[in-house]
């Protein structure tokens, strides 16, 4: 995991929250002091992070939740969204689609201090692209240090992607000259420059100069997450020479002091790309600040299960099984179609990974197998049964549970196993009673579906 430490201490915070008995001011006070200390101990400005805690704070103390969640839950949604306004600033740009509508040679520069990652992040960047079936060719100008170009050589055939360069010359822009011709040929083009430092000029000067010759699309800042907060005034000398659109931090996976280098760079209004995260030239994501702080909460990826939850079942529908369920008629025609809706999110294992708290939880990854096989066999019982059988499931035994495993095919103990479920949720219910609020309702279904889940 990416920032370690920021990330055990705030989640050692989030457990204060559902650990403690109420929601009051006692508690939000204990909270933002809680992420005040985590943030500065990864290097993030005090400033800043004075700031985001503020943020936090008057909306703990001010806002009301939303009728479906609770006051805890609330909380730790408001300490999630204000992480993930902190970390995403800046506008987004969908890189690929930019790169389709461009229908020239789309130019990516990389810009950034000695020893930054420039050169092995053009590696990585080339073949993130490549994968994605992008026509890309990488150049090197960096004609200061004698290895440069054989360096990019090397990574460049790594990953068979189109390396150009003059080898021997010495001023980048007849390097640019020299190649520009043929580059056009190509869908992106990225462009490792030499590491500089921001604050001499005559490297400033050079820099500038190759930036007016090649124009770039982008001119990404690359920066190493050990820099910390140091991050900030580079970022904004390298800005103010050459536009910087966006950044990648590198070597995240090596320090504890990157949260200052991801919230430093933010001077410069360009939202973080990507980030190096190992020496390999696979380690290397996209960055999404919604994923990014979902990890480190240790939430899991929560919003992608939304996603995936909204297309598995309509709220009719769930409203429609709620009602049923309250009524009491819930049978097992409503219990497969719950299955089935939760099918539809994906394989089982990769949605538990995705579910809060689940993903720690030690599930046997052969019991998750067994269970997506269990819906197919449930397909076949239930067609073997009768309408009474399907509406009225405790009156299956006996003869009836050899009959139903003969015409399906299915082992008895399979059948057995499926009633014991429907019995397992049908028992859930009796705790709600009558006139059961929304949210009663809410937490029921989850609990059911927990229940699902760890099914034995
Ligand atoms: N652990 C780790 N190491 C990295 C990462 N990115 C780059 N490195 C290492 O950092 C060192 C410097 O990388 P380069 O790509 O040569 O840096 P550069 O900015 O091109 O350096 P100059 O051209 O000299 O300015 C190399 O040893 C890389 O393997 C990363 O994300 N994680
Ligand atoms: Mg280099």
């Amino acid at each position: 995991m990416v920032l370690e430490g920021l990330s055990s201490s705030l989640k050692g915070t989030l457990k204060k929250i559902t650990n403690a008995l109420f929601v009051d001011d006692k508690l939000i006070n204990e909270l933002v002091k809680d992420i005040q200390r985590a943030l500065l101990q990864s290097d993030v400005n005090v400033k800043l992070v004075l700031e985001v805690t503020k943020k936090i704070k008057e909306r703990a103390l001010n806002e009301e939740p939303p009728r479906s969640i609770s006051k805890k839950e609330h909380l730790v949604k408001i300490v999630y969204e204000e992480l993930v306004s902190f970390l995403g600033t800046g506008e987004k740009k969908d890189f690929q689609e930019r790169i389709k509508k461009a229908g020239k040679a789309y130019k990516v520069m990389l810009v950034g201090l000695f020893g930054s990652g420039k050169t092995t992040t053009t590696g990585k960047l080339a073949n993130y692209f490549k994968k994605r079936g992008v026509k890309t060719a990488v150049l090197t100008t960096d004609t200061w240090r004698p290895a440069a170009y054989d360096q990019l050589e090397q990574i460049s055939k790594q990953i068979k992607a189109d390396f150009y360069g003059v080898k021997g010359e010495k001023n980048p822009l007849k390097v640019y000259k020299a190649n520009e011709k043929k580059l056009d040929s190509y869908d992106l083009v990225i462009i490792d420059t030499a590491g500089r430092d921001a604050l001499s000029d005559e490297l400033i000067k050079e820099l500038n100069e190759l930036n007016k010759a090649v124009n770039p699309d982008e001119s990404l800042l690359v920066l190493s997450a050990d820099i910390g907060q140091a991050a900030e005034k580079q970022a904004q000398a390298f800005h103010e020479t050459c536009r910087v659109t966006g950044v990648i931090i590198t070597k995240l996976d090596g320090t504890a002091k990157g949260g200052g280098a991801l919230i430093a760079c933010s001077v410069t209004k360009a939202p973080v790309r990507f980030i190096g995260v190992g020496e390999k030239i696979d380690d290397f994501e996209e960055f999404k600040a919604e994923g990014f702080v979902s990890r480190l909460l240790g939430m899991g990826d929560l919003e992608a299960l939304l996603e995936k939850t909204k297309g598995a079942i309509s709220e009719e529908e769930a409203e429609d099984l709620g009602r049923k369920m309250l009524k009491g008629d819930f049978n097992l025609i409503d219990l497969y179609e719950q299955m089935q809706a939760m099918k539809k999110m994906g394989p089982l294992n990769k949605v538990m990974e995705l579910i809060p708290g689940m993903s720690n939880a030690n599930i046997p990854k052969e019991m998750l197998q067994n269970q997506e096989g269990k819906i197919g066999k449930w397909k076949y019982l239930m067609e073997s049964m009768t309408q009474e059988e399907l509406e009225e499931p405790d009156n299956i035994r006996g003869s009836r549970i050899e009959r139903i495993s003969k015409g399906s095919g299915i082992p008895a103990s399979e059948l057995r196993g499926m009633l014991k479920q429907y019995r397992q949720s049908k028992k859930l219910m009796k705790h709600i009673k009558p006139g059961a609020s929304e949210k009663d309702m809410q937490r029921m279904m989850q609990k059911m579906q927990g229940k699902i889940k760890g099914f034995k």
